[in-house]
């Protein structure tokens, strides 16, 4: 008997325990979190693990948000079947990071179909044969947060004619992404600068896909076959990275030996601006959170954002750097 009262006595608790609130549906006070689908790229460089912490700092469950983060792992294809199973699931924002720029245009048909805004970071989308657009000149996102990636080249390729003057250089070339605005910006400035400069010889190009690895086989193998060269154009600071470990390896002092220019301007890259291993190395800011979130904020309250923001970024080399510089940034 006794056994039986203590068991309605625990079940009555727990009766009361829920109408006081337990479920959420039961408290006039709850507000439903904003749900974001955010396809990102990957994890392959240092500014894309900062780019994905400042959005997962931004759109918290604190800030009022579920994020449901998806690791394309620099597939487009995971990228687009991401971007389906957000649409499916219904929900109230699709943030993407694009891999490249092309073939987006059908899934961004379906989300504009389901009524869900699209916010591009980063990198550039290409409609039917224009910047974002589709072959009606309509958008096919609802605003765009990212970096001036030509700009971003002619900044490096102004501080090699600056800094080199007349001498000749035997450039190495590591790319990004074939196709990812990053890398077609930043190469379009290069290869500008090797026709404007006839002294700039192109030695090698090739492919490092952003990452360290690749990089450093890269230069390895080039420098194993004896090629020679005094400047190594990274398109990111992680296969600036791979170069650094590989010119070591084979006993070549970067900075002294062979001049590195760099992308993305990482704390652990600026440090090694400091200690003369990266020449120059230009600023591409990953902290995209904060402005996503005013984003979203302002298509909360009716108001309509720029189609457009790009992002300020600067120049470092040695001159006027500090510690005190690179401590203070943000990734
Ligand atoms: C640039 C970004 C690039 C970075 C790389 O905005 O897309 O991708 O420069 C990253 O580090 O992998």
């Amino acid at each position: 008997m006794k056994k039986h009262l203590i068991m309605l006595l625990l079940l009555a608790a727990l009766l009361l325990l829920s109408a006081c609130g337990g479920s959420p549906s039961a408290d006039p006070e709850y507000t439903a979190p904003i749900v974001v689908g955010f396809s990102q790229v990957g994890a392959e460089s240092d500014w894309r693990n900062a780019n994905t912490r400042s959005m997962q700092t931004a759109l918290s469950a604190a800030n009022g948000f579920r994020l449901i983060l998806d690791d394309a792992q620099q597939k487009k294809e995971r990228q687009i079947t991401a971007l389906r199973n957000f649409i499916h699931q219904g929900v109230d924002y699709i943030v993407l990071a694009p891999t490249t720029e092309d073939g987006w245009d059908t899934v961004l048909y379906e989300a504009r179909a389901a009524g869900i805004p699209v916010i591009i970071i980063d990198r550039m989308i290409y409609g039917e044969g224009q910047i974002g657009l589709d072959e009606n000149g309509e958008p096919l996102f609802t605003c765009w947060i990212g970096s001036d990636f030509r700009t971003q080249g002619d900044k490096a390729v102004r501080w090699m004619e600056d800094t080199f003057g007349d001498e000749p250089l035997h450039i190495v070339h590591l790319q990004g992404n074939y196709g990812s605005s990053a890398q077609i910006g930043r190469t379009a400035s290069l290869d500008a600068g090797l026709a404007a400069n006839p002294h700039w010889t192109l030695v090698a190009r090739d492919s490092g896909d952003f990452t360290q690895a690749k990089a450093q086989e890269i230069i390895g193998t080039l420098l194993a076959r004896g090629v020679s060269f005094n400047v190594i154009f990274a398109e990111n600071d992680n296969m600036a990275y791979g170069a650094i470990e590989a010119l070591k390896a084979a006993g070549l002092t970067p900075g002294v030996d062979v001049h590195i220019i760099s992308f993305d301007a990482n704390q652990r890259a600026l440090e090694m601006v400091l200690t003369g291993e990266i020449s120059c190395n230009v600023e591409c800011n990953p902290l995209h959170g904060p402005r996503v979130l005013e984003v979203i904020m302002q298509l909360e309250r009716g108001e309509t954002p720029p189609r457009y923001t790009y992002v300020e970024e600067g120049v470092f080399t040695i001159d006027g750097l500090t510690q005190d510089i690179i401590d203070s940034r943000g990734y």
